[in-house]
């Protein structure tokens, strides 16, 4: 396989990609983490897009212009709440990153940067959203043509060591 995974620890809104993932909610409003930090540094087109698109279910993803931001295009997606791991939350997580890929193929977009989808305010355990995100993207990858480079982007080090651990970088 010629595709390339890597862990990047810092702001994902520095990073000069096809598209950055953006881990929203699902009226697509705007908020706290890298939400926040997205809308802050892409400017205001990219929640007027979010606006005309209006909503995006959990598991699902949609895509906008990426403002002012180094990335041309930004990729929403919606994560679950982690309510304890028996409300589907494994398979809504998978499906974030699943569907924000197939979307990117779409677009033909060649470099992809996730941020850690869920960890944050969603309360998802860093491991497990580790775990189901390198997963996913390593499956999901094998069956695209236009995507070549993911990016996990991590904000903090807890995130960085247990990515690096999962890749088997360490
Ligand atoms: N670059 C990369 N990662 C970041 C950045 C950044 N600039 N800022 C924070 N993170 P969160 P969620 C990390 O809470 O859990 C929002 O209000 C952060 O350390 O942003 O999916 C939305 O509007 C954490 O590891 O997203 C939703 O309402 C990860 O990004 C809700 O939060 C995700 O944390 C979504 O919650």
């Amino acid at each position: 396989m010629n595709k390339k995974i890597q862990v990047i620890k810092g702001d994902i809104t520095e990073i000069q990609v096809d598209a950055i993932v953006n881990a929203a909610n699902e009226q697509l409003a705007g908020g706290g983490g890298v939400d926040g930090a997205i809308h802050r540094a892409g400017g205001p087109t990219i929640m007027a897009e979010c606006r005309e698109i209006g909503s995006c279910p959990t598991g699902q993803a949609v895509i906008t212009n990426g403002g002012k931001l180094p990335a041309n295009k930004v990729i929403h997606t919606v994560g679950p709440v982690w309510n304890g791991g028996n409300k589907n939350e494994a398979e809504l997580l998978a499906s974030c990153y699943q569907q924000s890929l197939l979307l990117a193929e779409e677009y033909q977009l060649k470099r992809v940067a996730f941020p850690n989808i869920s960890t944050g305010v969603y309360g998802y355990p860093k491991k497990e959203a580790a775990r189901i995100a390198v997963q996913t993207v390593e499956e999901t990858l094998r069956n695209l043509n236009d995507v070549e480079e993911v990016y996990f982007v991590c904000f903090d080090e807890e995130n960085e060591s247990i990515y690096k651990e999962w890749l088997g970088h360490n």
